[in-house]
């Protein structure tokens, strides 16, 4: 039987710390779907619009050689109907969600990945503002 990965993000400004996920998500089975945030979740997950739109973070993810199938996130509440409608076998996050999903292992297993140090959008975007590139 294959087994199905749902992985979630906003992927924006995409870095190797999300590439690094994505790899070591899709190694937990046969299959990856990734859910990608909207720009509507994205303002009110972070209080800011995305650098890219979510079309664009869709085509990136969707480009990627270990992803099988991309969707758009709308909501962080659907997570349940995202699992069922996908028929994951796996919920894989980063450990920065570590805990946060433990209610659907009636549903899936969930995996919580270590985060890839020292790398992140906000700091990317930062660093560019400030010009310390
Ligand atoms: N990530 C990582 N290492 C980093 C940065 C990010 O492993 N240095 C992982 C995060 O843990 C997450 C994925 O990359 O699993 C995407 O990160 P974000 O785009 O920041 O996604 P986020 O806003 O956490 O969205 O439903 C959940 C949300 O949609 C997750």
């Amino acid at each position: 039987m294959s087994r199905t990965v749902l992985t979630f993000g906003t992927f924006d400004v995409f870095h190797v710390g999300h590439l690094r996920v994505i790899e070591r998500a899709a190694q937990q089975g046969d299959r990856l779907v990734v859910g990608v945030s909207s720009d509507a979740l994205n303002l009110s997950k972070k209080g800011r619009e995305p650098v890219f739109s979510q079309a664009e973070r869709l085509a990136i993810v969707a480009a990627l050689k270990p992803v099988d199938e991309v969707f758009v996130e709308e909501s962080l509440e659907l997570k349940r109907h995202y699992i069922e409608t996908y028929a994951a076998d796996v919920l894989v996050m980063g450990d920065d969600w570590a805990g946060r999903f433990d209610e659907f292992e009636d549903i899936c297993e969930v995996v919580y990945l270590p985060r890839t140090p020292a790398i992140s959008t906000t700091a990317l975007i930062e660093k560019i503002s400030a010009g310390t590139f």
